[in-house]
């Protein structure tokens, strides 16, 4: 596929960190070939997003380079993209807009799909009402009154508005039954006794491949941004418990509210965990390691999530050395306890990350548990090694007698199973 070439805008206050290098990569995975970049270090201005004497400028270069979009960050009003258009005479998309098409890319599940179309929906009303009045005002002519042709075009404008709406609807509605039964799936698990660990972290972090490495899934790994859009639930082998470890979209700084709204459900799955594992990207610089694992904190914030444990993966350490990997230990936040340095892709460490979740979970209790040989005593042992985490196991002339550390659910099911006094707690 031939990639259509594109010239990039920043524009940020002295106060805001630079974005380029994300802004490049977000414009590379929705297949974009950058062949320019302005960063712009200056206030907001009203009419152009940026001072018209910058506007001006920019419009030379596009003259002279031909790009056949700008892509500008941040958000713009869509007053202010139809001015740019105007002036540039260039198509014009903004990182909303940008991130939009990525998740329009990336989406697989019938779920993602209505979720992208919503935010989609919604983001494109204002421009969609601008747009069709342009045109309105364009097409007036002198051959009716104007008042009856604006009468005419407000009533198109309904329409498509009204169209829109009714559109929304419909996918709310089909939404909200997709959510009833995720909640229903996530009801039975709980239930059952299981424990939800959740993989979360910045965009490309290395979330999916950590899943991977730890539950053998089949999750899509990719080098772009946002790969994974929905959920993945699978379980994780933890001797004594049932977990379940969920990988989980990507967070990103500024993501867009129309896409926070769509994807609420979805990142809700994060503020349900009993343990949050969040992945951070050690290749970056320790600056861009700090100002992502801000972002992610903000979005555990704004989706509740800050009251659940936390066991830091700092993640791809395979290609660092020792003092690069200290030195990313010492500069993450002091509230940050657990940190676990990890290769996701080579699988460094990750036994030493399930004990840091471990260590998060409600202890298990050690138990002396006295089994009858026969059926039943052989199908208890064997419903044993599932459940629980064996220490030892003695067979005497009499019967066979296990050590393990068990949890409650586990424990109450041998009391009810067993004679009185089979099952004894010991002091762990
Ligand atoms: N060197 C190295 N690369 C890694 C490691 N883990 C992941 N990667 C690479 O990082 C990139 C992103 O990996 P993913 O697992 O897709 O990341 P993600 O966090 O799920 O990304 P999104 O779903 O897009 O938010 C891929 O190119 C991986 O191969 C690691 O331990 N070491
Ligand atoms: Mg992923």
């Amino acid at each position: 596929m031939v990639e259509a070439t594109a010239l990039l805008v920043q524009r940020r206050t002295h106060q805001q960190p630079d974005l380029l290098s994300e802004f490049k990569a977000l414009a590379a995975t929705a297949e974009y070939d950058v062949i320019g970049l302005f960063d712009i270090v200056s206030a907001p201005s009203a009419r152009y997003g940026i001072r018209s004497g910058k506007a001006e400028e920019i419009k030379t270069w596009i003259e002279i380079n031909k790009p056949e979009f700008v892509l500008f960050s941040p958000h713009l009003s869509s007053g202010q993209v139809f001015r740019l258009m105007e002036l540039w005479e260039t198509e014009v998309r903004d990182r909303t807009q940008l991130i939009l098409e990525i998740f329009d890319k990336h989406a697989r599940t019938p779920q993602a799909r209505l979720q992208i179309e919503q935010a989609r929906l919604r983001y494109e009303l204002p421009f969609e009402r601008h747009q069709i009045r342009m045109r309105l005002q364009k097409e007036h002519t002198g051959d009716r009154p104007v008042a009856e042709q604006i009468g005419a075009g407000e009533d198109l404008l309904n329409l498509r508005m009204q169209q829109i709406r009714r559109r929304l609807a419909g996918i709310n509605e089909k939404l909200q039954d997709i959510t009833e039964k995720q909640a229903l799936k996530k009801k039975r698990r709980s239930h059952a006794g299981f424990i939800e660990v959740t993989i979360a972290g910045y965009t490309n972090a290395g979330k999916s491949t950590l899943h991977k490495a730890l539950t053998g899934s089949n999750v899509e790994i990719a080098d772009e941004l946002f790969t994974t859009l929905s959920t993945k639930a699978s379980e994780l082998d933890m001797p004594g418990r049932r977990v379940v470890v969920s990988d989980s979209v990507g967070f990103i700084s500024d993501l867009p509210t129309s896409l926070i709204q769509a994807f609420n459900t979805t990142l809700m799955e994060v503020s349900d965990a009993d343990v949050i594992i969040l992945v951070v990207d050690a290749l970056d610089s320790i600056e861009e390691m700090i100002r992502k694992v801000k972002a992610c904190l903000e979005t555990f914030n704004e989706i509740g999530a800050n009251g659940i444990s936390v066991v830091t993966a700092l993640n791809k350490i395979d290609l660092l050395n020792e003092e690069e990997i200290e030195e990313r230990i010492n500069a993450l936040p002091d509230t940050f306890s657990k940190i676990v340095p990890i290769s996701a892709h080579r699988k460094t460490n990750l036994n030493l990350l399930i004990e840091s979740v471990k260590e998060q979970l409600p202890r298990l209790q050690r138990y002396e548990i006295i089994l009858p040989y026969g059926d039943v005593g052989m199908s208890l042992l064997s419903w044993l090694h599932d459940e629980g985490d064996i220490v030892s196991e003695n067979y005497s002339r009499e019967h066979i007698e296990v050590i393990a550390n068990l949890n409650i659910e586990v424990a109450q099911k041998l009391d009810r199973d067993l004679p009185a006094g089979d099952l004894r707690r010991l002091a762990s």
